[in-house]
């Protein structure tokens, strides 16, 4: 199967919400016009108004991220293989048809987000891609437990991490390849995946067809695309992508001062605790003095959505929201809320608390690499 790789651009150009935040609006085979964030290799951002459509995201407007410039343009689904390797009783080289009856499938609705979503509103501005909020989504993920596999594959004691490879290569031999590993005990918790479908059909190519890995409630650096390669390690992954890139400041806050590198860092993880309002955008219209229903999403990385709450009055005093279907801890969830407000001009704020306790900050702390932004967000409206 092959890949053009090449995009119409669309007539339109999007708007992001800060400074210098123009994008064309660009089309690739299997996706609706996305916002391109670069093309070369494709770094496609969902539009926000696709996350008030509902709570699972399409697969033609789910967002593409990648990191080097040359992604597979082809692959032929039978000659396809996953290489199970290293610290292992025996070496595999899987078939999709091997992989797929290993197990039964699973699965699982989860948010899947990358580490630099929402980076653009970062101040003061770091270097790294200006993403708006739409480097994220929700789906439906089907595959085999990657813990299936590696049980099949036998792992051995001594056994501490497991890499993940991919089939996109660097254009510059001095450029790291995307390799990303876990620890052996995440690895094998029986939720993380070798996913082979997304919301009832195959992955779309720039998703990462025939197989990515899904790490639920994890930033998305660690969900390796067209996956290939597994090795199971005796030691920590010695990669750029692991020792050098993706790591947050090693305190509580995950936060540095502007400007100052952190003393000590790790590896990104879990996803902080996030909710938007939807179905208003910022400086929209509304009515004064009339019922304005509100709908919005909150996620957080895996301990589920505990309550969402709203203020109209820019967080002096907030109101309860009702949550709708729970598809999962690891998926958005839907809330809705109704707020009367005056005329003139208010701040909508949305604030969500995980069952894990966390909320989000009315501050955004601040890090170097501008990941895991998750303020509580303000929507600026004018009632007439
Ligand atoms: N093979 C491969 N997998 C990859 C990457 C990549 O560059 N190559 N980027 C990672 C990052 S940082 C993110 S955010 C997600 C993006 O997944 P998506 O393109 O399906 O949205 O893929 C991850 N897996
Ligand atoms: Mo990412």
């Amino acid at each position: 199967m092959a890949f053009s790789g090449m995009a119409a651009r669309a007539a339109e150009t999007a708007v992001l919400p800060f400074a210098n935040g123009e994008r064309p609006l660009v089309q690739y085979p299997g996706k609706r016009p996305l916002i391109c964030q670069t093309a070369r290799p494709p770094q496609l951002e969902t539009p926000f108004s696709v996350f008030n459509e509902g709570i699972i995201t399409p697969n033609d407007a789910f967002f593409v991220r990648y990191h080097l410039a040359n992604i597979p343009l082809d692959i032929d689904p039978a000659a396809y293989r996953i290489e199970v390797k290293g610290v292992v009783e025996k070496v595999l080289s899987l078939s999709l048809d091997e992989l797929k009856a290993m197990h039964d499938p699973v699965e699982i609705v989860a948010v899947h987000q990358c580490s630099g979503n929402s980076r653009g509103f970062f101040e003061p501005r770091m270097g790294g891609g200006q993403s708006g909020n739409g480097a994220m989504g929700n789906a439906r993920w089907k595959g085999v437990p990657l813990k299936a596999v590696l049980d099949k594959a036998g792992v051995k004691s001594g056994a501490t991490h497991v890499s993940f490879n991919g089939l996109d290569e660097p254009a510059l031999p001095e450029t790291p390849d995307f390799v990303k590993a876990l620890e052996i005990d995440h690895a094998r918790d029986g939720e993380v995946m070798i996913a082979f479908a997304m919301n009832g059909e195959d992955l779309p190519w720039l998703n990462g067809f025939p197989v990515r890995l899904v790490v639920p409630g994890w930033y998305g650096t660690y969900w390796v695309k067209h996956l290939t390669e597994i090795t199971v390690l005796d030691k920590p992954l010695d990669s750029f992508w692991m020792k050098t890139a993706y790591r947050i400041p090693d305190n509580d806050c995950n936060c540095t001062e502007p400007g100052k590198p952190a003393d000590t860092t790790v590896p990104i993880n879990r996803f902080k605790v996030r909710s938007f309002i939807t179905s208003v955008t910022d400086g929209g219209k509304v009515d004064a003095d009339a019922p304005l229903k509100l709908r919005g999403i909150a996620f957080d990385g895996g301990s589920g959505i505990k309550e969402v709450s709203v203020s109209s009055d820019g967080g002096k005093t907030w109101q309860p929201t009702t949550l709708s279907e729970d598809l999962g801890k690891y998926s958005f969830r839907e809330w809705t809320a109704t707020v009367k407000i005056a005329k003139g001009e208010h701040e909508l704020k949305v604030r969500a608390t995980a069952n894990d306790g966390t909320t989000q900050p009315e501050e955004q702390p601040w890090n170097p690499s501008g990941y895991m932004r998750n303020v509580i967000e303000t929507t600026k409206v004018v009632a007439a």
